[in-house]
């Protein structure tokens, strides 16, 4: 199991939260997501095996948000 934070930017709101939040959460290895809207942070625990960085990266920008 790995875990990384991916800095995610234009949250400005409750919606944009769970937006994110529900994006990550529907990827098969996604464990755990804790999302941070004042920081701008996804906290992503999950299986490598499973799920790369580029593919949570395209998640949440399909959602319309940037991360870096
Ligand atoms: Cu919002």
């Amino acid at each position: 199991m790995e875990q990384l934070t991916l800095n995610v930017k234009g949250m400005t709101c409750d919606h944009c939260q769970s937006a994110v939040t529900g994006a990550l959460k529907e990827l098969n290895g996604v464990t755990d997501v804790d999302v941070k809207l004042e920081k701008g942070t996804a906290d992503v625990a999950y299986d490598e095996s499973q799920v790369s960085v580029n593919h949570m990266k395209e998640a949440v920008e399909d959602q319309g948000y940037d991360v870096k």
